[in-house]
């Protein structure tokens, strides 16, 4: 990989769900050694350190299911703008989170330089619920149908108005727990989605082939990989709020970052849902570490 400068900003919100905790992931993979770890790379690492995010959830609640909505609005809204201004630079933007709601701003901003941007979404989950179809009311639920301008104006609209990517240049890897008003939408959009079928079936190396001459053939300016943690198998990564048993593995997830690198298509990265109260010795935020060495270029040999 070229020599990137990398700023990473940590966004320690645990609002988009219902347990508390994964406000400290920001935390936990910064004391795993990721600054280090992709300096020791050759890459040039910048810390902004973390967006603020109030430690005391309020308690006069919008009029809405959404829960902690004006939590989740105002710090997206504040990673979108610290997002924009890293990409902004010709800097490379990696995200720590903290829950995947984040992802809402992180790609938001990211739309500031990118106008036809791709999306990577590596997770247990679709993401894609709205205001209607959603069974909990977590926003960490949410951030893929708000990508594609659908839910709450509130997130919709956050940096700026409407869509900020197109249905055709996303694709999730990892799914296996899919909600009927997921379902729907992923076929009503046109979503590409590799399964833990697809992966079973037909092997990690054919699905990053193919998901990445998918890509490749949508004529992106950009690609953002958003990496939720309980994609993996939670044997792997135990410190997730919603673990999903049947998931890729350690060494699927390496291939895949490994895959990633080779095609030079990654522009910005967020690692997500990594909640050091679940976890065991951090071993969530080791291998959300790790897998980042194998993205920005770490070679076995
Ligand atoms: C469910 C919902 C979810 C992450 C769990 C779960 C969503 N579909 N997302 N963990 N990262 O509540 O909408
Ligand atoms: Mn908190
Ligand atoms: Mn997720
Ligand atoms: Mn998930």
């Amino acid at each position: 990989m070229n020599r990137l400068d990398i700023t990473v900003v940590g966004v320690p919100l645990d609002y988009g769900q219902s347990r508390r905790g994964v406000d400290m992931g920001p935390s936990a993979i910064r004391y795993a050694g990721a600054i280090k770890r992709l300096e020791a790379i050759g890459h040039t690492l910048k810390d902004e350190g973390d967006i603020q995010v109030s430690a005391i959830e309020r308690t006069d609640r919008a009029n809405t299911n959404l829960k902690n909505l004006e939590e989740v609005v105002s710090a997206t809204t504040e990673l979108a703008e610290k997002v924009a201004a890293i990409v902004e630079k010709g800097e490379f933007p990696l995200v720590l989170g903290g829950d995947h709601s984040i992802a809402i701003g992180t790609i938001a901003g990211l739309t500031s330089k990118y106008k036809n941007l791709g999306v990577i979404w590596y997770d247990a989950h679709a993401d894609m619920n709205t205001a209607e179809t959603s069974p909990s009311g977590n926003i960490h639920g949410m951030p893929l149908a708000v990508t594609m301008g659908l839910g709450h104006e509130r997130l919709v609209n956050i940096y700026k108005d409407g869509q900020k990517v197109k249905p055709e240049n996303i694709v999730i890897i990892g799914a296996r727990s899919v909600d009927p008003g997921e379902r729907a939408l992923i076929k009503e959009k046109g979503v590409k989605v590799f399964t833990m079928h697809e992966i079973d079936r037909d092997g990690m190396t054919s699905v990053m082939n193919e998901a990445i001459e998918y890509l490749q053939s949508k004529n992106l300016d950009g690609v953002h990989l958003s990496l939720d943690l309980d994609g993996l198998d939670p044997i792997y990564t135990p410190g997730v709020g919603t673990p999903v048993q049947g998931g890729i593995s350690y060494r699927e997830s390496h291939l895949a970052m490994e895959m990633l690198e080779d095609a030079g298509i990654i522009t910005s990265a967020e690692f997500v849902e990594v909640n050091p109260i679940l976890d065991e010795k951090n071993k969530t935020g080791e291998v959300a570490v790790e897998l980042m060495g194998s993205l920005f270029g770490e070679k076995l040999l």
